[in-house]
């Protein structure tokens, strides 16, 4: 009857009644088929958080029938793919997010009034996804928004960890470390996919053979981890796009030890089995520090050969012939964490497609780019020799006849100046032999991007001068962006409101240079009324969140000032902290008179230090010191409180951010390769105090350097700074707090004091000294501002007017045009 595959499917289609609807009956009946089928609870009797299941299950099933039709779409027409590998993506929260996407909010929220529950309240039943340290773990996550948003034929590649970023609790002030397992209570928004999977190979030995009269190098691997693959689908805003997120699992395979079931030694042999998952078990939470750890590297190459694998199978359903690989694959690799598949490509290429390793290093040029998020050369990914031979062995050969070609060209260029050769080369020799995998990735990659104008100024200048003399084409400036759906649209529906109506469409959803509009009503009363009234009902829902929280009550009249980001001392949260011990100490040095002209502030920190990190940690217990003196103490009152929230991830972002007034980014000059934070601050009207760095500069050109408070040294001052060390000392005023710290006066004097060496006599390398005078000015000057609230309603509604080039839509049109050469790829509706 069903000859015809076509016809099937439609009789198939007819049965499922066609497309899932979306009007409110429709939802509540799926909700609540949810609650008995999937959920298994009984429809007269759930609770908040299986209602959460069941309506999330009800979006996913929307979310699958978009994804695919995209998939269908996209084979149909074949267009050039991007593959984004990344080891890291924080997603956070999904449920608001996607039904915003869908275009079904309202009715969604409708169906669940209809079945007596409330949609925000259901939200919060959802944890995050935290596969990821920072910001560069949320960029990835913005950038597939704006990838699946603008219809770019993309694919995510990642890892599944059963632990994502550890949860910080604070004890007596100090930060402890839990696991989060945030698979315990099930994930609705991805798919198993069991049929999806990969053997990767580990360890083993090298032999030589002949093959077609040919020499060449097989490689016996020691151990094979199956690769399982969960789908996560991402819609886009405003189209029925939706892509895919694969994420890698490491499963035990049918063929590893299989020795040891032969020999009877049963138990041992599912035990060794067992030890497979450790690959994907656990994101290693430090950022910006490399240790030449095996699983590190085990991780990279497992879901960077996990990923290839399914890219080449994909292309190999439509295509036979290699030279046609760059035209349908573009890669790009974040930061240089998975640059082993530059070596994975070439060995599947050459031992695998058997292509001469001349045509196969041609595409592996054409198909590979890379960004680089690092600033610092000492911040760049190094693997110890013997660790990639231990592991990799076929990869550490490949990536010696890399380099080994890669001189031989450099030579041509630069003779004998064996120091630049040095420089450049992928080895580095010295007590520990390692790869550079950044030079690996400068080899290959067609295009090497930095996340904003400052820092690519730096790869040029420092990092990769000698690279850049040589390839000046390659370098290319993406400065960062953030997605307007989830850091307006999600986190601050009434700012999202009030933008449609004064715009007049919701256009600058999707186009956010729309946004620019705003600037015409900058000083128009009645926006100024509902520009409050919107800052102050987040400031509210915050209060709230910090009482229940931290016990403390705060004024909604304070100015809320926040700095929320890693806790890293190049971040300066100890300059933040000692700026308000100065504040503090003027208080308690004022009269009643004098009191009264004091702004009254709220200071916010939040952030997570890696466990390792003594000073970091440090940094959080003399933050909590400092907020147990000043909120207890009956001199200060309501005109300072100090609060440190606790566990910072993207949900918690989502609320601070929108309730805050000012942000503080305080990075020394030259240190920050771009920040994202401050994008997310900027678009919700909040007003940042920043030092001139990453994509600082590029914020005070969009919206004026009047309507920020911009302080310190600049980034070509620093280095001349540190040569003159110790003879620089900060201020009076910075002698002073620091002595208030050093003598005990917020107590652990002696736990407090290398923080206090760090900054005088340790040379303060992070010019904190320095730039405090500068710092307590542009303080004062927010607090100035502040004081004439039209002033600052006015430069509050030009930040986010001036937020549209930050949109990480405006970065991934960069990309696909000047790095992937990707078209769009929409699916008809
Ligand atoms: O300036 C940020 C930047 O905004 C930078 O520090 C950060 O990337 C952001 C997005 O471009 C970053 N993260 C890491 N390196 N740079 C990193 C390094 C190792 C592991 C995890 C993250």
């Amino acid at each position: 009857e069903f000859g015809d595959r076509r016809a099937k499917a439609e009789k198939m289609f007819g049965l499922m009644d066609g497309f899932l609807k979306n009007d409110s009956i429709s939802l509540q009946k799926d909700i609540l088929d949810h609650v008995e089928f999937t959920v298994a609870r009984s429809r007269f009797n759930f609770d908040d958080f299986e209602a959460y299941q069941a309506l999330a299950h009800s979006v996913r099933d929307r979310l699958i029938e978009r994804w695919h039709d995209t998939h269908q779409y996209f084979k149909k027409k074949d267009p050039k793919r991007i593959y984004f590998l990344s080891l890291e993506f924080l997603m956070g929260r999904s449920l608001t997010n996607s039904v915003i996407n869908l275009g079904i909010q309202d009715q969604y929220a409708d169906a669940l009034t209809q079945l007596g529950f409330d949609f925000e309240v259901l939200a919060e039943q959802e944890g995050d996804a935290a596969l990821g340290n920072g910001g560069l773990a949320r960029l990835a996550a913005c950038q597939m928004d704006s990838l699946a948003t603008l219809d770019y034929p993309a694919w995510g590649y990642g890892l599944r960890y059963q632990y994502g970023l550890f949860r910080q609790i604070i004890v007596d002030g100090f930060q402890h470390e839990q696991p989060d397992f945030w698979l315990n209570f099930g994930n609705p928004w991805e798919i198993e996919r069991v049929h999806v999977s990969y053997p990767v190979k580990f360890y083993g030995t090298l032999k030589e053979e002949v093959l077609n009269g040919k020499k060449c190098k097989i490689w016996i691997p020691g151990e094979s981890v199956e690769a399982v693959a969960y789908d996560n689908p991402i819609p886009g805003y405003g189209t029925r796009n939706a892509i895919n997120l694969r994420l890698w699992a490491a499963k035990p395979s049918d063929q590893y030890d299989m020795e040891s079931y032969t020999t009877g030694d049963y138990i041992n042999a599912i035990v060794s089995r067992q030890k497979a998952e450790t690959i994907s078990n656990v994101l290693y939470p430090d950022d910006r520090s490399y240790q030449g750890k095996e699983l590190r590297l085990k991780q990279q190459y497992f879901f960077v050969s996990a990923s290839l694998q399914d890219i080449i199978r994909r292309f190999k359903d439509l295509h036979r012939n290699f030279d046609e690989f760059p035209e349908k694959v573009a890669l790009q690799i974040n930061d240089t964490h998975p640059s082993i598949s530059i070596a994975e490509v070439m060995r599947m290429l050459v031992d695998e497609e058997h292509l001469d390793w001349s045509k196969a290093w041609d595409i592996a040029c054409r198909i590979f780019s890379v960004t680089i998020h690092a600033v610092q050369p000492e911040g760049l990914e190094k693997i110890p020799v013997d660790l990639l031979g231990n592991v990799l062995p076929r990869h550490l050969e490949i990536i010696y006849e890399i380099n080994h070609r890669l001189m031989e060209e450099l030579k041509k260029s630069f003779g004998q100046d064996y120091d630049k050769l040095s420089r450049m080369s992928i080895i580095e020799e010295g007590a520990v032999k390692s790869i550079r995998m950044a030079n690996l990735s400068l080899a290959c990659c067609h295009t090497v991007n930095g996340v904003s104008r400052v820092h690519l100024e730096t790869l040029k200048t420092r990092v990769f001068k000698d690279f850049y003399e040589l390839w000046p084409q390659k370098f290319q400036c993406k400065t960062n962006g953030v997605t307007q759906r989830r850091w307006i649209v999600v986190s601050n529906p009434s700012l999202c409101s009030i933008i449609s109506k004064w715009l007049g469409t919701e256009a600058w959803i999707r186009n956010v240079d729309l946004i620019a509009g705003l600037r015409e009503y900058a000083k128009d009363p009645d926006l100024h009324t509902e520009w409050k009234n919107m800052k102050r009902v987040n400031k509210m829902r915050l209060a709230e969140y910090i009482e229940t929280l931290t016990s403390v009550k705060v004024s909604l009249d304070a100015m809320f000032d926040v700095q929320i980001k890693r806790i890293h001392e190049y971040k300066r949260q100890l300059l933040n902290i000692l700026g308000i011990i100065h504040r503090y100490d003027c208080i308690k040095n004022m009269d009643e008179s004098d009191k009264r002209r004091v702004v009254p502030r709220v200071c916010i920190i939040g952030g997570k230090a890696a466990p390792g990190y003594e000073v970091a940690k440090k940094i959080i217990k003399l933050c909590h010191a400092v907020a147990d003196k000043v909120n207890n103490d009956p001199d200060v009152g309501d005109l300072l409180k100090v609060v440190f929230i606790p566990d910072y991830n993207v949900s918690v972002a989502e609320l601070v951010i929108p309730g805050s007034d000012l942000s503080q980014h305080l990075s020394t000059a030259g240190h920050e390769a771009s920040g994202t934070g401050c994008m997310k601050f900027l678009m919700n009207g909040c007003l940042l105090l920043a030092t001139a760095d990453g994509s600082a500069v590029e914020i005070a050109e969009e919206i004026g350097a009047e309507n920020m408070f911009l302080f310190g040294a600049k980034v070509d001052e620093v280095p001349a700074l540190r040569e003159k060390g110790t003879t620089l000392k900060g201020s009076l005023q910075f002698a002073r707090v620091v002595r208030m710290v050093r003598d005990g006066y917020f107590g652990f004097k002696d736990y407090f004091k290398s923080l206090c060496d760090n900054v005088e006599d340790g040379g303060d390398f992070y010019l904190l000294g320095y730039d405090f005078a500068s710092y307590l000015e542009a303080q004062a000057a927010a607090d100035r501002a502040f004081v004439d609230q039209e002033k600052w309603t006015q430069m509050s509604i030009l930040s986010t007017a001036g937020s549209g080039k930050f949109s990480s839509d405006r970065t991934i049109e960069e990309y696909a045009e000047q790095s992937w050469g990707i078209e769009p790829c929409k699916c008809p509706f």
